[in-house]
């Protein structure tokens, strides 16, 4: 295997400035097809070189190949399917041999894409042969099958321009690009470190040692496209990776961000970073223990065995043209006071090994508890604390659900007085009846219309609980899977706290607070819960409340207290 490297210009699909002005005018008659998230980072790759060889979105007969035995139909290596997934009903509209205009999200014309090839793929083939299993708990088997349009689309494709990205322009290059900065400063071998995770002193470390034993240069070559749902997002992390960049010797390093969309798929991952890597100009890559894994199986178990991904690698490692440089495990040693890689430490039994694992570290962060400076620099745990604030300090959503009358309101008030006289976050309260005057005053009581109100209240508290603040929601929701749903939306932000008002729909009605329940009872309202509407009683609420002879006080104490128990407020 070469280890100096060609750095000469790899093919690009990007047409000249002024035949993609032409192309641009022309495409517009297209039909066109929208590309989701996933499919805008696949789509620049391809134009940019970065997946060489190929030309478009794989045909039936590479997609077949590539599923089978990671070969394209010509026998190149390439271990990832890359296709145009579309709904059915988009696929019949087209004639193959039809060019169709790629837009992003916007509506940019990005590419044509000349439709060679349409198909139904076998997707549990796909999900059994690419990602080990047929099983969802493997996000990119979620995705493929609740995602991914039923239909692929396969063919070449022209780039007309580059997607556009507004955040951190300067560290964003083409592979061309890079060849063109390695040729520059004459780095004829460059290892690559691919990340979707912060770094730490013990990435730094084996990195520059990984660097220093291959007498080579070194690239921080992170994904900043999509990676495993729940990772630290990407603005975070670059200012993260911009702080340890000070800290590798003058000159030695640089770091790129990469537009690639993993799909955590171990083994065959690894073969394929090491394939963009290559585009990139990068001679060696660091491929580590468990290197892209998606976590544990539907049954609790690892999808791949740690070292699956460094075995597959080793078997293609002449035909990637990459050397791969093995992932050390990195351990903190007290008296030296030092990062040294754990299996080379002779006098195990004579000094003090430290390390914090991730599970700890996001410990540590949520609780606002130390992180030494062994662990990680100061600058990086400044970063994360910013975006991870202790549980204290985050958002959540507090959400009130019960009949009409069982005291929904007057809890959520006591509730939100009491969180404004501790101060420190803001509250919102979302009351039913208040929605129902401004967000929704168009809707009635019907499932669709109650479904449609709560959805809108979740997505109002989503915002509020993603930006730190409190959200109290207090309409009556009376639908499980419309709660679930709710539930689901805001926890990817911050807690949700589902409060169970269970006044019985006898007492409700013997108050009648508001004399809508003698109107219900003669007819004169429709669909009103409990009388002539359904309510599904929750089943594992964070709290329930009975407020028969029970003060006002009380049930809000009672909420304080769940909340202070779940680390959500500081006594
Ligand atoms: S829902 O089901 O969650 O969308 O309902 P919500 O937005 O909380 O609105 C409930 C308030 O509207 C009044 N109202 C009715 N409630 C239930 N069923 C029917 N048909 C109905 N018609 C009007 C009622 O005053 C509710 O107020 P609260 O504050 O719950 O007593």
């Amino acid at each position: 295997m070469t280890q100096l490297n060609n750095l000469a210009p790899i093919p690009e699909l990007y047409v000249s400035y002024d035949s993609a002005q032409k192309l641009k005018i022309e495409a517009a008659h297209l039909k066109s097809f929208d590309l989701t998230p996933r499919q805008i980072c696949d789509l620049e790759l391809l134009m940019n070189g970065g997946f060489n060889p190929l030309k478009g979105f794989l045909t039936e007969a590479d997609y077949n190949g590539v599923v089978e035995n990671m070969r394209l139909a010509d026998g190149s290596l390439w271990p990832m399917p890359i296709n145009l997934d579309v709904s059915e009903d988009f696929a019949e509209t087209l004639e193959i041999g039809e060019d169709i205009a790629l837009r992003d999200q916007e509506g940019v014309i990005l590419a044509t894409m000349t439709v060679t090839d349409r198909w139904e793929p076998n997707k549990a083939r796909e999900a059994e042969k690419v990602f080990g299993a047929d099983d969802i708990a493997h996000p990119a088997v979620n995705y493929l099958h609740n995602q991914a349009g039923k239909i692929y689309l396969g063919g070449p494709i022209v780039g007309i321009q580059q997607p556009i990205h507004y955040d951190f322009r300067a560290r964003r290059d083409t592979p061309n690009e890079l060849r063109a900065y390695f040729r520059k400063l004459g780095w004829q071998k460059v290892v690559a470190f691919q990340t979707r995770n912060p770094l730490h002193r013990a990435h730094q470390e084996l990195t520059f040692r990984a660097a220093r034993e291959a007498e080579a240069n070194l690239l921080i070559h992170p994904v900043v496209g999509m990676t495993k749902p729940g990772d630290v997002d990407h603005f975070t992390r670059v200012r993260c990776y911009e702080a340890v960049l000070d800290k590798y010797p003058q000159s030695t390093t640089t770091m790129s961000l990469l537009n690639l969309a993993m799909r955590m798929a171990g083994p065959r991952e690894a073969v394929w970073h090491g394939l963009i890597r290559k585009n990139h100009g990068c001679t060696h890559f660091i491929v580590g223990r468990d290197h892209a894994g998606p976590g544990k199986n539907s049954a609790g178990e690892d999808f791949y065995g740690p070292y699956d991904a460094q075995d597959l690698f080793r078997t293609h490692e002449e035909e990637i043209g990459l050397k791969m440089v093995d992932f050390k495990h990195m351990v903190y040693v007290q008296e030296r006071a030092q990062y040294e890689p754990n299996d080379e430490i002779a006098d195990r039994d004579n000094v003090t090994i430290l390390n914090i694992s991730g599970t700890e570290l996001r410990r540590r962060l949520a609780e606002g508890l130390e992180i030494p400076e062994w662990f990680s620099f100061p600058e990086v745990v400044t970063e994360l604390r910013k975006t991870k604030p202790p549980r204290s300090k985050q958002g959540f959503t507090l959400f009130f659900t019960g009949f009409s009358g069982s005291g929904k309101s007057t809890i959520a008030n006591a509730v939100m007085v009491k969180l404004m006289e501790m101060g420190g976050r803001p509250v919102t309260l979302l009351d039913g009846d208040i929605v129902r005057k401004n967000l929704s005053s168009e809707l009635g009581f019907s499932k669709e219309h109650r479904d449609l109100n709560i959805k809108r209240i979740g997505y109002v508290a989503s915002e509020i609980t993603k930006n730190g603040g409190i959200a109290i929601c207090a309409p009556i929701a009376p639908y499980a899977s419309t709660r679930r749903y709710v539930r689901e939306d805001i926890e990817s932000f911050g807690a949700f706290i589902e409060v169970h008002v269970a006044t019985t729909i006898e007492e409700c009605e013997r108050r009648d607070r508001k004399g809508l329940y003698k109107l219900a009872r003669e007819g004169k309202i429709k669909e009103f819960t409990g009388i002539s509407d359904p309510y599904d009683v929750p089943e594992n609420p964070e709290l329930r409340l009975e407020t028969e002879n029970t003060e006002v006080d009380y049930c809000a104490q009672q909420v304080i207290l769940k909340l202070e128990s779940m680390g959500l407020i500081t006594a």
